[in-house]
């Protein structure tokens, strides 16, 4: 068990006999054109229940039997059987039907793709146990429900890396062009497709302009085939500056008609090619990339551009809100600078300038992917411009899949939130909908960066990540409990221990990873100047893409209030920016996003904020600590491949948590000079240095930071 089918390995199961007999033995499939999502449906099923139930499906011949397993879309079946009554169901773009009943399973969709997401949802309940008289009707929340891959065409090596991927090399940029080979690319698509995602970015936003090549259009259109068997449709990364660095042109300004001409034709040679083409991604004005900014034109000027060239298509513009200036953040350093604030400060104005094909895509928090997070306020102001929500499945910063972090319930805690617009019910999850505000385009996108490796992410665990996302997306209700064990089952079998121990381990990992990286809203603590892992506090502080501590000597935290502080709480609907203002009304897990306190200050827990850092950084180690030896408790249970896999990571993620453990509490020790009521915090009588004992081939060096490593000294 290598991890490359991941949940859709379509493994026997224990009541195989039973839904065997349920289940008819003739398969109907209403299109049966290859390459079609109908046909890719009929064959999935075929394998599917031959792998789950050992039932081999036969192919219908002339005479239809009165008992069948129908796939197709709901038109297709209307015209095969225009004489069956039927009560037509209430379907949307992608939604699915399915009905078993007399003896009879009808797998339907409103369109192609509909019917295979059905199709993929039949043999899930198959494969849960599940084959009997069931009615389901399941339609999307959301239009658009992307994922993003941050792959480079190349990195100086031979392969294409993936910028933030902890999954090895792209799987679909090869020595600066697109591999001949596309098989996983299929895979990939097919693993979306189960999980009802559309389309797919396949290259960085940071995105390289020789893509445009007519060489690599020719391979993009290539890895659009083999997506397209599974209704998933390819997007596009674009270089805002692509006219000047691959057009030959003197500038990139969007209102110049020498651009808008170069950008149609690009679009133009790319429909040729790819007609079901999704559409673009751009991220501009950006981490020093240019933009419409550049030329003193508006983000919606930039943006219309590209949605023009569009819209003849029908294709979409996914313009990022993670728009901010390093330098004019650094001429205005001070206390009052704050990159939270730039993203309603660039778009607040900008609502309803948008062309109706822009989506803007915000990532969860006004920041960057942090541990935890406020709902970034430019939800709340876009009422008339569609907007998706950016999570990251891939844990930039969040242990890079070398820790586990399973993040369905940061994501619920998000989509649920209440950002009470006008003083009405606002769930962030009714925003991205579309609901809240009449949208008819909005949606999802997820930073996934998969890559050759065969686990997908480099952890078989970290992929409930991904299901989970493609099934909250679809539904936003979705319970992160429910889906985890619904993912188990599939992955690794029915034990009802081997369900249970994924569940605890996997439930308890965010709260772990909070805890001992950085709690109470104060961030991950994290390297924030390159790598993104591993603890580095001091790096937040006067960093001018960070100072987001502001720790001294005797407080810490951020005043982001309107009244006193960066007036970053202000920009939240009234009631939501009332409760942000107050420290008495402002939730604990965020107090140090918003307020500057003292170490000091007393939490409702009667413990003082230096306090509750060293228990719980203590704590959350110490939940990491029990991990290995939870998952130990599977021997046997599972195959023994996946079990040293995931044993391994767990292992080191346990000694990792200790690092940042004592890296965290020797840092703010450092700073405050508070000691630990306990007497943990540097005090390290029972340790035994390894650069006291007698090494051979070792040597003993001086740490940068000097809290990563206990005494500032290790050996290598
Ligand atoms: C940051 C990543 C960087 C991305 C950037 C983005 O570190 O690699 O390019 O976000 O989202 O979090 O554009």
């Amino acid at each position: 068990e290598d991890g490359l089918n991941a949940w859709l390995r379509y493994a026997p199961v224990p009541n195989a006999d039973a839904l065997r007999a349920q289940i008819p033995t003739t398969l109907v499939v209403l299109n049966t054109t290859e390459g079609s999502p109908v046909n890719t449906a009929g064959k999935e099923l075929s394998q599917g229940l031959k792998g789950i139930v050992g039932l081999r499906l036969a192919p219908c011949g002339k005479s239809r039997p009165r008992q069948a397993l129908t796939v197709g879309t709901v038109a297709q079946f209307l015209d095969a059987n225009p004489t069956v009554r039927f009560d037509l169901p209430e379907l949307i773009n992608d939604g699915f039907y399915i009905s078993v009943s007399g003896g009879n399973v009808r797998i339907l969709g409103q369109n192609e793709r509909g019917a295979l997401y059905g199709a993929f949802h039949y043999l899930s309940l198959v494969s849960q146990g599940n084959a009997s008289d069931l009615v389901v009707t399941s339609n999307p929340e959301a239009p658009v429900r992307w994922v993003n891959q941050w792959d480079n065409m190349q990195d100086g090596g031979t392969h294409g890396s993936v910028e933030r991927g902890y999954g090895g090399p792209s799987i679909f940029f090869w020595q600066g062009r697109i591999r001949p080979d596309l098989t996983r690319a299929g895979q990939y698509a097919r693993l979306l497709a189960s999980i009802g995602i559309n389309a797919v970015v396949v290259n960085n936003v940071n995105a390289n302009a020789t893509l445009l090549s007519p060489e690599n259009m020719d391979g993009l259109a290539r890895i659009a085939n083999a997506f397209r068997p599974y209704g998933v449709q390819l997007g596009l990364s674009l270089n805002f500056a692509s006219p000047e660095l691959y057009g030959g042109l003197h500038t990139s300004d969007p209102f110049d008609k020498s651009v808008i001409a170069f950008w149609q034709n690009v679009t133009d040679n790319l429909y040729s090619r790819i007609p079901d083409m999704a559409g673009y991604l751009v991220k501009a004005n950006s981490e020093g990339q240019p933009g419409p900014l550049t030329y003193n034109r508006t983000l919606a000027d930039g943006a219309n551009m590209f949605a023009r060239t569009l819209q003849k298509y029908g294709g979409i513009c996914m313009f990022r809100a993670f728009v901010y200036d390093y330098r004019t953040l650094n001429q205005t350093l001070s206390w009052k600078a704050d990159r939270a604030n730039a993203a309603v400060e660039y778009f607040d104005k900008l609502d309803g300038k948008f062309e109706p094909n822009v989506v803007i895509q915000i990532k969860y928090g006004p920041i960057d992917f942090q541990v935890r997070e406020p709902v970034s306020p430019l939800f709340s102001h876009l009422q008339n411009t569609g907007s998706a929500i950016e999570l990251q499945i891939t844990q930039e910063y969040l242990g890079q899949q070398a820790h586990l972090v399973y993040l369905a319930p940061m994501w619920k805690e998000l989509l649920d939130f209440d950002l009470r617009v006008e003083s009405k019910p606002s769930k962030l999850s009714d925003i991205v909908s579309g609901k809240r505000f009449n949208q008819t385009l909005s949606g999802y996108a997820g930073v996934v960066n998969v890559g050759m490796n065969s686990t997908w992410l480099g952890s078989h665990l970290a992929m409930s990540n991904l299901y989970a996302y493609g099934k909250m997306a679809w539904t936003s209700s979705t319970t992160p409990e429910g889906v985890l064990g619904e993912w188990t089952k599939l992955t690794f079998g029915h034990d009802a221990q081997v369900i249970d121990v994924i569940k605890r381990l996997s439930m308890a990992s965010w709260p772990a990873y909070e805890d001992y990286s950085g709690n109470l809203g104060v961030q991950t603590l994290t390297d924030i100047l390159n790598a993104h892992y591993g603890p580095n506090p001091g790096s937040q502080d006067g960093n001018p893409w960070g100072q987001w501590t502001r720790a001294d000597a005797f407080s810490i935290g951020m005043d982001r209030t309107d009244k006193n502080g960066t007036g970053f709480a202000g920009q939240y609907p009234p009631e939501v920016a009332a409760m942000y203002e107050e420290v008495e009304t402002t939730p604990e897990n965020l107090i140090l996003w918003f307020h500057h306190l003292p170490y000091t200050h007393v939490l409702k827990s009667g413990k003082t904020i230096i306090q509750h850092f060293y228990d719980a950084h203590y704590r959350g180690s110490a939940v990491a600590q029990t991990f290995p030896e939870i998952w130990k408790t599977l021997k046997g249970k599972i195959d023994q491949e996946r079990f040293d896999h995931v044993l391994f990571r767990l292992v080191y993620q346990a000694g990792h948590a200790i690092v940042w453990r004592d890296s965290i509490c020797n840092f703010y020790f450092n700073k405050s000079g508070i000691p630990d009521e306990l007497g943990r915090v540097g005090n390290y009588r029972y340790r035994i240095e390894a650069e006291n004992m007698d090494l051979k081939g070792y040597k003993i060096y001086n740490v940068q930071p000097f809290e990563a490593a206990s005494k500032g000294r290790a050996i290598v």
